[in-house]
């Protein structure tokens, strides 16, 4: 039996992986910080709560990386924690890079020197592309990125090819395009519209506030993202991959099919800041534009190409784009209920 250790393990994708490796038999530890109230509940909505072990862990903390690398005899790690939100990123621009750029360099050194044997997982991101230099985006693609968030995880990114290189500890770097399911935090806008169109379903009269509405992202879904990142680690030689599903889609597009979805049919009028989207069935306004959601710099089209995930290690994304806003907004419509 094999032993994981996850960082990140109360996030979405931690959740989706600790349920995967499970499946597979490993034995699961996880890390989380303290807070007042531990906030477990994506592990107990997929019922594996009791079957993972957890131990306190901040990326901040050194001290705390080391006792806990030193007291689990991990065979593979996956990091998965970070400061996640690009917004707030622009409010905490040093706490994000201590997080997302030092946390990452405080586990590889010490990975290096109490466990130079393990395999190691860094969560790596298409927000890295920023204001792309190519489409579609792939792993050779220059990098340019445009939030505090992005800087630090170029970082992140640049020290686990480095500590390969320089120590030839097996260290890949996924380069994960964005990626969603029921289990998505709030503040993400595919959740953010799912939620507030379930809402506006089940009676609610409070319109979705959204701020760049032209913005693309290619989205696929998480559960089959922790799949490559598992693939990734189970290679002869680490190295780092795309993933992606290749197909990009507006905020107004996700929008629409995540209405129609909950049985709405759309009317879109105005522009820009005036812009707003309206049910025909009920009158009701169900989207407005909020300047306050709009980013000091934004990255306005990302598109990957997965296509040495695809040759390489078999991985390939199952669900669309349509099936994934189908499946959160009922989801959520469902939860409400
Ligand atoms: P998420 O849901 O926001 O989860 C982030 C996790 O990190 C949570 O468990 C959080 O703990 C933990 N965390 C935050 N700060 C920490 C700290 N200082 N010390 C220890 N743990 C900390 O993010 P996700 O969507 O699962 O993403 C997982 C990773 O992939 C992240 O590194 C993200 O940047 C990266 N990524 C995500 C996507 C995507 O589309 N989802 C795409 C590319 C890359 P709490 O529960 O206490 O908040
Ligand atoms: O859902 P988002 O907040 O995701 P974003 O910024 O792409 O970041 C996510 O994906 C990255 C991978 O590329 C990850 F690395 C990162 O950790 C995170 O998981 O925003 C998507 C787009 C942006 O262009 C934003 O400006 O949606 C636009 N948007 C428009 N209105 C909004 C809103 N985003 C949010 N969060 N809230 C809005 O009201």
């Amino acid at each position: 039996m094999k032993t994981a250790f996850i960082t990140g393990i109360t996030g979405q994708d931690g959740a989706y992986l600790a349920k995967l490796l499970l499946e597979k038999g490993y034995e699961v530890h996880g890390g989380v910080r303290r807070i007042s109230q531990p906030e477990t509940v994506r592990l107990e909505l997929l019922g594996i709560a009791d079957q993972v072990t957890l131990h306190e862990f901040d990326l901040t903390e050194q001290n705390n990386i080391f006792r806990t690398i030193q007291a689990v005899e991990m065979d593979e790690f996956y990091n998965l924690a970070a400061q996640s939100f690009v917004g707030a990123s622009w409010d905490l621009p040093v706490y994000t890079a201590d997080a997302d750029a030092m946390g990452v360099v405080r586990i590889l050194d010490t990975l290096r020197t109490l466990r130079p044997e393990a395999r190691f997982y860094q969560a790596s991101t298409s927000e890295m592309f920023g204001l792309v230099q190519e489409v579609p985006q792939k792993e050779t693609t220059r990098l340019y990125p445009r939030s505090p968030y992005g800087v630090a995880k170029v970082y992140g990114h640049y020290i686990t090819m480095n500590y390969r290189e320089s120590f030839g500890l097996h260290a890949s770097s996924g380069i994960l395009f964005n990626h969603e399911s029921p289990l998505r935090g709030k503040e993400f806008v595919t959740r953010k519209i799912t939620l507030g169109l379930a809402q506006l379903a089940r009676g609610g009269d409070a319109p979705v506030e959204l701020g760049n509405m032209d913005a693309r992202r290619d989205w696929g879904f998480a559960g089959d993202y922790v799949e490559g990142m598992w693939r990734m680690l189970q290679q002869d030689d680490a190295d780092d991959y795309v993933l992606a599903t290749g197909v990009t889609t507006t905020i107004r597009d996700f929008f629409t099919f995540a209405a129609e979805e909950l049985g709405m049919d759309l009317e879109w009028t105005g522009e820009a800041e005036g812009e707003t989207a309206t049910d025909r069935k009920t009158g009701k306004l169900v989207m407005k534009v909020n300047p306050k959601f709009y980013r000091p710099a934004e990255v306005d089209l990302l598109i990957g190409d997965a296509s040495k995930a695809r040759t390489q290690l078999g991985w390939e994304p199952k669900v669309d784009i349509r099936s994934l806003a189908s499946m959160m907004a009922k989801s959520d419509f469902d939860a409400l209920g």
